[in-house]
């Protein structure tokens, strides 16, 4: 048993492992001179200092870490990842600065379709290297659990040779990775023109090849004009269900296309994007409380306008925050950078987007009741800041205040 205390710490948590929203949803508990007493990575106690320190347990701590009076908080999970690729895609972005648009790029070929040229073109290796590279830095940025899509192979054989490369990095970085399949990311070329055979492909061949090995735990749709109709991301989210997959969608990115009321009709974990999402499509998520997975940093690459989060928060959607870090639309892997747009662009206070970025992102995945705040019984995954309050992460723009990263109780970064 290896028991550890922290000690000094200005601590700002969440509470609870279930999505908040409406008025909870900036609910953070406040710890002046706080203490956690940690037994094999394991959060064990988590109060005033005193009193962690008088428990017999803290007694015969193995170690006694001092975070000399800065803030500490939940580690961040990023619930929304495109980071396996294996190719950049920066003449795309000077294109996009030029005024072609992110779907015209796909219309004409590239895009999504490139980096699948790319992942195709790939070694195992060669995917693993920048997978995991990527993650890392990700983990320097206090992201301690996150979720990683397929969706640049789009052939049985890539798809799942992908889903293994984000198995391998969660087993040999710190990271805990959540995968999801999502097969379901564009047309393939050898598909174009005919989408409703490569849907056929998907219902009948590579959902069922993903489960029987195991290595997905959610299945997501690229549901947008000109990549999967309504009506064709309700077919493959039907068979996922079935099948036993947890649903997510790409939803009402670009267009309205009525993905977020999908996705509450056929109880999603989440709905991700957004930014065009209509009223009734947001009211339908306050109602089955499916949890509003926002990208600023995508709207903010592609210069449009943020998800209406304050809207959302109002009607009572529960709000989580992710990178979408992708070669094309959002290419970063900082929570930081994401934490200060959603306080400075999108209007949520401090306090709703550090929910937002620890425990309604873990619910987000499904791993509310393990990560995402600090309380007994959930993994001792927490940051320490330089600074007061984590309003520092707004404030201090451009860079990260996060000093020290500890995963299960471990300084990992
Ligand atoms: O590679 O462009 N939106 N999929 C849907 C993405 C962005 C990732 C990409
Ligand atoms: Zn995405």
């Amino acid at each position: 048993m290896i028991v550890k205390v922290i000690r000094n710490a200005r601590i700002f948590t969440p509470e609870g492992s279930t999505p908040s929203s409406g008025a909870a949803s900036g609910h953070v508990r406040f710890l002046p001179g706080g203490g956690m007493l940690i037994k094999d990575g394991l959060l064990e106690a988590v109060g005033p200092e005193e009193e962690i320190l008088s428990s017999p347990l803290a007694a015969r701590a193995d170690e006694e870490i001092d975070c000399g009076g800065r803030c500490v908080i939940p580690g961040f999970v990023d619930p929304h990842t495109h980071m396996c690729f294996a190719a950049r895609r920066e003449g795309e972005f000077s294109l996009r600065l030029a005024g072609t648009s992110y779907l015209d790029i796909l219309k004409s070929g590239g895009g999504i379709l490139s980096s699948v040229d790319a992942v195709r073109a790939s070694s195992d290796e060669e995917l693993f290297a920048s997978t995991a590279a990527l993650a890392l830095s990700a983990l320097s940025f206090g992201t301690t659990t996150v979720e990683m899509k397929s969706g640049y192979g789009l052939d049985t054989g890539t798809e799942l040779r992908m889903l293994s490369v984000i198995r391998r990095v969660g087993r040999e970085t710190p990271l805990d990775v959540v995968p999801t399949f999502m097969g379901a990311h564009a047309i393939p070329r050898e598909y174009a023109g005919r989408g409703d055979d490569f849907v056929d492909l998907l219902v009948t061949e590579m959902l069922g090849a993903v489960k029987e090995q195991g290595i997905a735990l959610f299945c997501d749709v690229f549901c947008e004009t000109g990549v999967f109709s309504i009506e064709q991301t309700r077919r493959i989210l039907l068979k996922a269900k079935e099948m036993g997959f947890g649903l997510k969608v790409h939803a009402d990115e670009v267009h309205d296309t009525g993905g977020a009321a999908l996705a509450a009709e056929l109880g999603a974990v989440s709905a991700e994007h957004l930014l065009a999402a209509s009223d009734q499509g947001i009211a339908a998520l306050a109602a089955s409380g499916t949890v509003a997975i926002l990208l600023p940093a995508t709207a903010w690459s592609l210069r449009k306008p943020f998800a209406r989060a304050r809207y959302m928060i109002d009607q009572g959607v529960p709000v989580a925050l992710a990178t979408d870090c992708n070669p094309g639309s959002s290419f970063t892997e900082s929570m930081p950078y994401v934490f200060g747009l959603a306080v400075l662009g999108m209007g949520l206070t401090v306090e709703e987007a550090l929910v937002a970025s620890t425990k309604n992102s873990a619910c987000g995945i499904g791993r509310g009741d393990l990560c995402g705040t600090l309380e007994r019984g959930k993994q001792a995954d927490f940051l320490v800041l330089d600074g007061e309050t984590p309003a520092i992460l707004a404030y201090h723009g451009g860079v990260s205040p996060v000093e020290e990263v500890y995963k299960k109780g471990e300084l990992v970064a």
